[in-house]
């Protein structure tokens, strides 16, 4: 692949759900050598460093998790999303999942200023398709995918400028969705597989397709990398484990059909939690998870086409 101008931006939000350890997030990637991975590569890499939240006084509110904070950390994060996209392909260490209340309409609006249509791919167990009036949990980071398409349910937060179609969306690795976030799916056009399909078709089979949509349309494709899309068993540093994920082998051959597209223009990297890791194995699962999305193959070979 050509070489690319990657730009590191730290995102150590721990707010978007009660257990916390997500805040280390972004030193566990670096400690576990992202960068240098990224360089041996052939990109240039730059560390922006770590993004801090804005200061708000919107109050809390019953059932929400830390709202005013999740909020400070958005407005933040749309603005060095924005500014990042214009020095390269930015890759969100994160933090939890609710970074993408923030990043995703970031992209966005960067995409929007050159008419180029933002495509996005959710790679979770769980939809992120949550509002502020359909959650259980009062866990903001299982909302930023409502958010982020123009759903409504999200008083307190920013009108967004411009927000991503659903049909421009696609979630693969489904295994736990709420029900009112179910509902409100079915209203839209987002694409959702479930991991049954995966099992059935494959992965390829699934994620093809959106990528060829991506192509034709001249569209600029957001990754958004939970670590529990893998499985438990190979990705234990996660609060919201579900068994029957994805293998080691399933993630990599996304991040290489993502490579071998070169669509890719913005990657989050989500919920690693490096309390809740084994030396280190998650947090360099998923540094070999980008370095597959950036390049690293073994042979330097088209792979057939199949579908
Ligand atoms: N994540 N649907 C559940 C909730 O609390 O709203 C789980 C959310 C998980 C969030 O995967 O980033
Ligand atoms: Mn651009
Ligand atoms: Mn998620
Ligand atoms: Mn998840």
């Amino acid at each position: 692949m050509d070489s690319k101008s990657i730009v590191l931006v730290g995102a150590p939000m721990d707010c978007g759900k009660a257990r916390k350890g997500c805040l280390m997030g972004p030193d566990a990637y670096r400690t576990a050598g992202i960068a240098r991975a990224l360089t041996d590569l052939g990109h240039h890499v730059t560390d922006a460093g770590d993004v801090t939240p804005d200061a708000n006084d919107i109050p809390d509110r019953d059932g929400l998790i830390n709202l005013g904070e999740t909020i400070g950390w958005t407005t933040a994060l749309m603005r060095a999303a924005e500014s990042a996209m214009a020095t390269g392909l930015p890759i969100f260490m994160g933090g939890d999942h609710a970074l993408s209340l923030g990043t995703v309409p970031g992209v966005a609006a960067h995409a929007a200023k050159s008419g180029q249509p933002q495509f996005v791919l959710w790679l979770d167990a769980h939809s992120d398709f949550n509002t502020l009036e359909t959650t259980a949990s009062g866990n903001l980071h299982g909302t930023p995918l409502a958010y982020a398409t123009g759903q409504r349910g999200f008083e307190g937060f920013p009108d967004l400028p411009v927000t991503v179609p659903a049909s421009q969306t696609c979630i693969i690795g489904l295994r736990s969705v709420d029900l009112p976030e179910r509902a409100l799916m079915e209203q839209t056009d987002v694409r959702g597989y479930d991991m049954r399909a995966m099992d059935e078709h494959g992965v390829a089979a699934l994620l093809v397709p959106f990528l060829d949509d991506v192509a034709k349309a001249g569209g600029a494709l957001h990754v958004s990398l939970d670590v529990d899309f893998i499985d438990p068993t190979h990705a234990p540093a996660v609060g919201t484990t579900v068994p029957g994920g994805a293998t080691v082998r399933e993630a990599h051959l996304v991040m290489e059909l993502l490579c071998d597209s070169g669509l890719m223009t913005s990657l989050d990297l989500v919920e690693l939690n490096p309390m809740l890791d084994e030396r280190g194995r998650t947090a360099h699962l998923m540094v070999d998870l980008a370095a597959s999305a950036l390049g690293r193959r073994i042979f330097d070979r088209p792979t057939p086409r199949m579908m």
